[in-house]
């Protein structure tokens, strides 16, 4: 088997089940074929302390037999290629929030000369048979910053978040720039039908590709392969993780204190695409219209830190702030307040306990590329006495947990009329919506979702042509 090279924008340990999320999608086939993880080291070197634009000193540790290499970035770079285009250009974009985006800062300089900067530092640490996959949004571009170098290994390519229909897309000035880059992939994958429709209309509309079938595309001299693969997650050990004594005592401890209440959860990163001031009004449209619900619901909301450099971030902070401050401010009580709301990193191994003590999960972003508290919310339940899961239309997962309730973020009255009925739901209901979900996030995994990529990487035709890729 092939070694596998993963590159994303930051890097984790897979042996510290800590880090989540990708490192445990990640972790087995990076340690059966002996990987290699590369990424920014998360470090920023002043320019007093020699930090120059295109330059990064490299760090390399050994993670049993995982190698993760890192690299160091420069003040500059990191606001061009982070804050800048990453997180203040196709962040926004990509979450269909233009009015968001910041396009004439400059940024795109310093977002391309990471991407080399990676490229050449990537480039000696290959080897010949390597399978490289490149992950997400930050590193676009670094497939055909490769192979203008003379890389000629497998690469693919997967978005996390949602790609936006091409008159979106369209906006980005120099988005043809991006398009082309995802022709130097052999795969590109995306979470939903609907982003890979977006991409197909897109392929064909702006660079006038050429449709082989079988997902594959033809432009610029390339074949590339595109594809849905919506990401899980480990359901056995986050199962696992609510069983262990962190787990249990959390849920313990919550279904005490809470005994003669209706816990209500939402868990996100404090992100304007998370919706989270839509969710904050609908549960106040739910106390003011279902007035049975008040002095016994209460929502639980933990939205952790996340980009507070980003003026966005901040809006986004103050807004729901006074949201909950006034939902509280005129509806609770001296023995019930409607809202918690906590502004904190909530550790890991306390999630699970939380999600199982609540009646209702409120996932409702206004655009997600998938949302994986969703599939977590839904593995934490007591399949005998499950919780409900009120789910936004908009995010990747409706696609595949059609038993949620899905609403509209948008329409505030008919998102509190759907927490009603999730609060009402009757249990034998509860458990057979409850049990069909269960049964589609068991059958696509996270393992489910990294050898099926991994599997379509491998069979992608092999490119080795004589047309060397020209330099975007
Ligand atoms: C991107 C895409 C896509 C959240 N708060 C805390 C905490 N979390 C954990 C959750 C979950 C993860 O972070 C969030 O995952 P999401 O999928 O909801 O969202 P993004 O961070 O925006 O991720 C998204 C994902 O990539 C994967 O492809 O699904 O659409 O935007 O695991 O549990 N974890 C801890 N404390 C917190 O306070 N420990």
């Amino acid at each position: 088997m092939s070694r596998l090279v993963v590159i994303s924008n930051r890097v984790a340990d897979p042996r510290k089940s800590a880090a989540g999320g990708l490192a445990v999608a990640l972790a087995d086939v990076l340690n059966s074929t002996g990987g290699m993880w590369f990424g920014w080291s998360g470090k920023i070197i002043e320019a007093a302390d020699g930090g120059k634009p295109g330059e990064g000193e490299m760090h390399t540790h050994q993670a049993g037999p995982v190698k993760l290499v890192t690299l160091d970035l420069c003040r500059e770079d990191y606001k061009s290629y982070y804050e800048g285009y990453s997180n203040g250009v196709l962040w926004p974009v990509f979450h269909y929030r233009l009015d968001l985006a910041d396009f004439d800062a400059g940024y795109i300089g310093g977002y391309r000369r990471v991407n080399q900067l990676f490229a050449r530092k990537l480039l000696p640490l290959l080897q010949e048979d390597d399978v490289i996959w490149i992950h997400d949004y930050h590193l676009i571009p670094l497939a055909a910053e490769l192979r203008a170098l003379g890389c000629t290994q497998r690469i693919g390519f997967f978005l996390h978040i949602p790609l936006p229909p091409p008159l979106i897309l369209a906006a980005i000035p120099g988005h043809d720039w991006l398009l082309r880059a995802l022709f130097a992939y052999d795969l590109v994958g995306f979470q939903s039908h609907s982003d890979l429709e977006h991409f197909a209309r897109y392929a064909q509309t702006e660079a006038f590709a050429q449709n082989l079938g079988d997902g594959r595309w033809r432009a610029f001299n390339r074949t590339v392969h595109a594809g849905a693969f919506p990401i899980g997650i480990d359901v056995e050990e986050f199962q696992a993780l609510a069983d262990a004594p962190e787990g249990r005592e959390m849920f313990d401890r919550m279904t005490r204190e809470y005994s003669r209440r209706q816990l209500l959860v939402g868990v996100d990163r404090l992100d304007y695409s998370k919706g989270l001031p839509h969710r904050m009004r609908a549960f106040r449209e739910l106390l003011q219209s279902y007035p049975e619900n008040r002095k016994k619901a209460t929502l639980i909301q933990i939205a952790s830190p996340s980009r507070e450099e980003v003026d966005a971030y901040t809006d986004i902070l103050h807004e729901l702030e006074s949201l909950c401050g006034s939902i509280n401010g005129n509806y609770g009580e001296l023995d019930w307040m409607p809202v918690r709301y906590i502004h904190r990193n909530v550790a890991r191994p306390k999630l699970p306990g939380l999600y199982r003590a609540s009646r209702v999960a409120l996932v409702t972003p206004l655009r997600d590329g998938m949302n994986l508290v969703a599939k977590e919310f839904v593995a934490a339940q007591d399949p005998a006495d499950p919780g409900v899961l009120v789910l936004s239309r908009f995010a990747g997962a409706a696609e595949q947990m059609t038993e949620a309730l899905l609403v509209n973020p948008y329409d505030i009255e008919a998102t509190a009329n759907a927490i009603n009925l999730a609060l009402q739901m009757p249990l034998e209901e509860r458990r057979a919506r409850h049990a069909a979900l269960l049964a589609t996030i068991r059958k696509f995994d996270v393992h489910w979702w990294c050898n099926s990529f991994l599997d379509t990487l491998s069979k992608a035709e092999s490119q080795v042509s004589g047309t060397p890729w020209l330099r975007l």
